[in-house]
């Protein structure tokens, strides 16, 4: 396939096989590693037995998890009684990474995958995981355990403090549902309904708790089969027809209108759709690096590039310019019209994002002014507008000017990163799995749903190196390369992620924006200084991570994966990349330490540090 092919088959959607990849050398299937002994088990025979039976009829294909006594029931049923196979046990060194994997699973499927976390503590070390997937709206089922419930069956000592009277109320304000069955008919019923839920729009983790008692105890009698996909029915949802009319007047009828593309899905149909509706309404298109990837950033109707914590420039604009802006579930309306400088345009909302709000956490913004709502997926909504809206009239496209990136001589930055990785990418295709702080939003272009997965959504640093083992787990043997941009100190709270990628043989490559240092707050530190009259050259007091400097490649080596730097000089990149590239073409994991100089973009930079506010 030349080049060009390449291309427009990456655009097209359809994958590109990449030769390694689909050698059989290179790529070890998960299934064949940590094969257990067959046990003989044929019927279930314990109370975990049957809770391992829902979870296989959630059709879950992997749980990952960090052991422990509290499910040693459950978990002798996912060896021995279900063979380790859907679901597949993938082993964490730390829950917030097996929570982690299953949120970039879900990333790329849009699909529950399972973790198990032992009772309260591997759940506390789990929650800020659960956090980020609960504002990223990601689906998960999450098994938890307590010491046997009933007081008597305790044993002493650590069966006490491994039981809290409420253990769910640790997770209760970010997932959608949890429960905590008291019998082996109960955890079934439980295990199907959170698989329902958690994969039910708005999307989102659900948790279980189950009592050791209720896994190990022997069923007294077989519990009688259910058909299990009649308890998990498809949901669909649709506007009604005089919104989605309402909806396509004020629309047809804007002059200036403008979509903010917000939480999509990762599918390339509906991917087509939201370019047809732009194009058919002339309508210039925000995005931001919040979510993942929801319309192409160089397509002429794209406004600015995707800013990260505010709208750029341009795009602030554009949205002060609106007469009519469609939300497709944006995340922050409020917010961002704030950052615009305010807006009088009409307001369409596409949105089912308020079923899931409740009051523990504000990750539901501000209240935003709505003229017409319609309640159902963006993917939904935009087929349903554009037949509303009839036969399209051919429309002129704005010509883009495309400024090339400015790179600063003589200085290695996160741009130098970015434009030399996009060369050694070449047109393959690849999904950035992950991205720093200190990206800029115009150094890669997205074409293609799967080639940006969004931000880890809760702002819990420490989840990058997780999320993207979890996408590069759900990538694995498509075609698609996977790419993790952490910042260091994302990096290093979460580095032992890597080995879960290293031992199943799940191909990644993550490089380490490497400023040394906890960057973010630098800029905070500056900002209050400017508030405060201080001196804003001690900004970096406490937030530095050198003196030692710290070997990051060292680290990924330790895991098993390969590392390679520090890269200290820009003209080193393409050489490290494409050795790095050919490492996880191999089937590797490789992790590339690249020392840049500290530093946002101009437009992050100035949000940041505006002393107003
Ligand atoms: C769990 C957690 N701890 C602390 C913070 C505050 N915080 C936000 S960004 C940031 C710095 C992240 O450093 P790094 O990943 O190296 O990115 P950089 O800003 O240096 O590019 C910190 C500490 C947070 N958001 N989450
Ligand atoms: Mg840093």
């Amino acid at each position: 396939m030349d080049a060009a092919n390449a291309r427009r088959a990456q655009r097209e959607g359809q994958k590109v096989p990449n030769p390694k990849a689909s050698n059989p050398k290179h790529a070890v299937p998960i299934a064949t590693l940590d094969r257990p002994v067959p046990a003989g088990v044929n019927a279930a025979q314990f109370g975990s037995d049957v809770a391992a039976d829902a979870l296989r009829a959630l059709d879950i294909p992997y749980i990952a998890l960090n052991p422990g006594a509290s499910y040693r029931g459950l978990h002798d049923s996912l060896v021995n009684y279900l063979g380790n196979e859907r679901p597949q046990m993938l082993l964490c060194l730390h829950e917030e990474s097996a929570i982690a994997i299953a949120h970039g699973y879900a990333k790329v499927t849009g699909k529950a995958m399972a973790a198990a976390v032992h009772s309260n503590v591997g759940l506390m070390h789990g929650t800020m995981a659960v956090f980020n997937a609960w504002c990223d709206r990601m689906p998960m089922v999450i098994l938890g355990a307590t010491g046997p419930v009933d007081a008597v069956k305790r044993r002493p000592w650590i069966d006490w403090i491994h039981t809290s009277r409420d253990q769910g109320a640790l997770v209760r304000g970010y997932t959608k549902w949890d429960d905590q069955p008291a019998s082996a008919g109960a955890a079934r019923e439980a295990i199907l309904r959170a698989g329902w839920i958690a994969n039910t729009a708005p999307r989102g983790p659900t948790y279980i708790n189950l009592d050791a008692e209720v896994q190990e105890s022997k069923l007294p009698e077989a519990v009688a089969d259910i058909d299990t996909k009649r308890f998990m029915p498809p949901v669909e949802d649709a506007a009604p027809a005089d919104a989605v009319a309402a909806a396509a007047a004020l629309l047809r009828n804007a002059k200036h209108p403008v979509i903010l593309a917000g939480r999509v899905s990762r599918d390339l149909d509906a991917w087509n759709a939201r370019v047809a509706l732009a194009e058919h309404l002339g309508a210039k298109v925000v995005t931001d690096l919040k979510v993942g990837a929801s319309f192409p950033t160089d397509h002429p109707l794209h406004a600015g590039v995707p800013g990260t914590v505010a709208p750029v420039p341009e795009a602030a604009e554009t949205i002060r310019a609106a007469d009519v802006i469609l939300s497709l579930d944006w995340v922050d309306i409020n917010g961002t019209l704030k950052h615009a400088g305010g807006s009088n345009a009409k307001i369409v909302q596409v949105t089912v994002d308020y079923r899931l709000h409740n009051g523990w956490n504000m990750d539901y913004q501000g209240l935003p002014p709505v003229d017409v709502l319609l309640a159902c997926e963006p993917d939904t909504a935009v087929p349903a507008l554009l037949k509303a809206l009839g036969p399209a009239m051919p429309r002129a496209l704005p010509v883009r000017k495309q400024e090339p990136l400015k790179l600063t001589e003589g200085k290695l930055t996160v741009d130098h990163l970015a434009v030399a990785l996009r060369r050694a990418v070449g047109e393959r295709p690849t999904s950035l799995t992950h991205l720093s702080l200190s990206w800029n939003g115009a150094s890669w272009p997205f074409r293609h749903p799967l080639d940006y997965l969004g931000s880890d959504g809760g702002g819990g640093v420490g989840g990058g190196p997780g999320i993207s083992v979890g996408a590069a787990l759900a990538l694995k043997g498509s075609g698609r390369l996977p790419i993790a941009v952490c910042g260091d100190g994302d990096f290093l709270m979460a580095v032992t992620a890597l080995w879960t990628a290293a031992h199943y043989h799940i191909p990644l490559l993550v490089v380490v924006a490497n400023n040394r240092s906890f960057f973010n707050d630098e800029l905070h530190q500056e900002r209050v200084a400017r508030m405060r009259n201080r001196p804003i050259e001690n900004r970096w007091v406490g937030q530095r991570i050198s003196e030692p400097d710290i070997d990051l490649a060292a680290m990924a080596t330790a895991q098993g994966a390969q590392g390679f730097g520090p890269v200290t000089s820009a003209a080193d990149l393409d050489k490290i990349f494409a050795e790095a590239i050919a490492a996880v073409d191999d089937g590797r994991v490789a992790v590339v330490d690249v020392r840049v100089e500290p530093g946002y973009t101009a437009a992050m930079t100035a949000v940041m540090t505006r002393k107003s506010e």
